[in-house]
């Protein structure tokens, strides 16, 4: 397996070199440097026609794409410990947790970052700033939903640190760095981000 990634602050890249780290893995890796347009090239689109990073090739040639289906694919191989659930409600609770972060904090700091930030301008046209900004306040309601949901839990599924907080936490610190950052009152969250942030595989 040879993996496609790209430095922080990069979110997406970010989740499976966690994940490899809470498995202990480590692959061979070439990195897509996205500031330098290294994913628009055409000897990467033949990787991942999507242009996006990252991007796992198997020995056979195929590509898995998508940061939790690469996880998820690997986990075939590597299930211990469990980043994906330990019974059928523990991987359904998982799968919902990962689906909300997704489609709905993701794609609200998605949009912010695609319409208010200037790295985008040449690409995104036209940014719809003013709906960019209004993306700002949905987000912050997604997370003070995960806020009140960890409320006397350590992780999300109150169980054990899974592939739903990795997303989580990757999300958090963009959503940071596109000027998104939770307010201090979030107390459950943000004792939850510190251990998160503790762990070694988040400097991966
Ligand atoms: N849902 C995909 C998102 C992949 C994605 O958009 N990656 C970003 C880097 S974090 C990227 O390649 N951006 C380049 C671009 O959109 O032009 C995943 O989880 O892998």
């Amino acid at each position: 397996m040879h993996l496609y990634d790209s430095p922080m602050p990069a979110p997406n890249p970010r989740r499976v070199r966690t994940y490899l780290a809470e498995k202990g893995l480590s692959l061979p890796t070439t990195i897509i440097d996205l500031a330098k347009g290294e994913h628009r090239t055409a000897e990467y689109r033949a990787i991942n026609p999507l242009g996006r990073s990252p991007a796992l090739r198997l020995d056979d040639g195929r590509v898995v794409v998508e940061s939790v289906a690469i996880c998820r694919y690997i986990e075939h191989f590597h299930p211990d410990p469990p980043m994906f659930g330990v019974d059928p409600f523990n991987t359904a609770e998982i799968e919902a947790l990962i689906r909300r972060i997704e489609l709905r904090l993701q794609r609200a700091i998605t949009m912010v970052w695609l319409h208010t930030h200037e790295w985008n301008a040449p690409h995104v046209k036209p940014q719809f700033k003013a709906f960019g900004e209004s993306q700002k306040g949905e987000a912050l309601i997604v997370m003070r939903e995960f806020d009140e949901l960890l409320a006397g839990r350590e992780w999300l599924d109150g169980q054990r640190y899974t592939m739903a907080d990795v997303v989580l936490l990757s999300y958090i610190d963009w959503a940071a760095f596109v000027g998104v950052a939770y307010p201090a009152d979030f107390r459950n969250l943000r004792a939850w981000h510190a251990r998160a942030s503790a762990r070694p595989s988040a400097a991966a």
